[in-house]
């Protein structure tokens, strides 16, 4: 995967890139990513690239001139690649939108700042608009890291041969069952016998009903599409008897 970040602040993405996982997965060419200054697409002297909005009003707006530029000039001659926005105008981040990015062997992420882009760069580049929630950054450089993190952790071979993505809650459609590493009892709280009995697939029921109930508690609405097995709907129902799901 290829991942190309159009940016007025590429050294933002200084931490996040150098660190962990995304660290390894590109020493390993699993990914690789090019942070492109859009200041540097800027004819003028001065290299400026917002401006003052028509009609009046506050703030600043980026202006279409760099951004076109850089973005035809980072893509090349390929119409395929996808060209992001980061925006709260986008459609919502899911681990499913995730998956989507993910099977692309390319793409490219803009990042807005001030009150947003000339309009025009969205009908002249833009192929997608996505928001990471509802709420509002500074600019789309936070938004753009959290696709880049979601998105590598899918590519195979990123995470390391034990452990898959398939198993990620999200993909899984339950919240992740409670977890419990050593010591066996930490301020009189045990561990569950089910995980210390060495029985795999006591374990794995266990898990499996811990995830359900824990979804139950707090997102129910996940269990409206969860493939459960009929011994698992009949577990689901006795916690439904036992108490309703908290308001909200
Ligand atoms: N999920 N922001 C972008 C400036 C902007 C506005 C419009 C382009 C078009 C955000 C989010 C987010 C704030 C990033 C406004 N750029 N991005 N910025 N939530 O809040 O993605």
């Amino acid at each position: 995967m290829h991942i190309d970040i159009l940016t007025l602040f590429p050294e933002m993405f200084d931490g996040p890139l150098t660190e962990s996982i995304l660290k390894r997965a590109q020493e390993n060419e699993l990914l690789t990513i090019r942070r492109h200054n859009i200041r540097d697409y800027t004819t003028g002297k001065h290299h400026t690239v917002d401006d003052t909005p028509y009609g009046g009003g506050g703030g600043m707006v980026m202006m279409a001139e760099p951004l076109v530029t850089a973005v035809e000039g980072v893509r090349g001659d390929d119409p395929q690649v996808p060209v992001i926005l980061l925006t709260p105008q986008g459609r919502t981040l899911t681990q499913k939108v995730v998956q989507e990015l993910a099977a692309y062997p390319r793409l490219i992420l803009v990042c807005g700042r001030y009150e947003g882009v000339d309009e025009r760069v969205r009908q002249s580049v833009i192929t997608d608009e996505i928001s990471i929630g509802d709420y509002v950054l500074t600019g789309g450089e936070l938004a753009a890291m959290v696709i880049v993190d979601a998105v590598a952790r899918l590519i195979p071979g990123v995470l390391g041969a034990r452990w898959g993505a398939e198993e990620d809650s999200h993909a899984m459609g339950l919240l992740e069952y409670p977890h419990y590493t050593r010591p066996p009892v930490f301020r009189e709280q045990a561990v569950p016998d089910a995980l210390l009995s060495g029985d795999h697939g006591g374990i794995e029921r266990w898990r499996r009903r811990e995830a359900i109930r824990r979804t139950w508690q707090r997102r129910p609405d996940m269990l409206l599409t969860a493939n459960l097995s009929e011994d698992e709907r009949w577990f689901l129902a006795d916690l439904a008897e036992a108490d309703a799901p908290p308001p909200g």
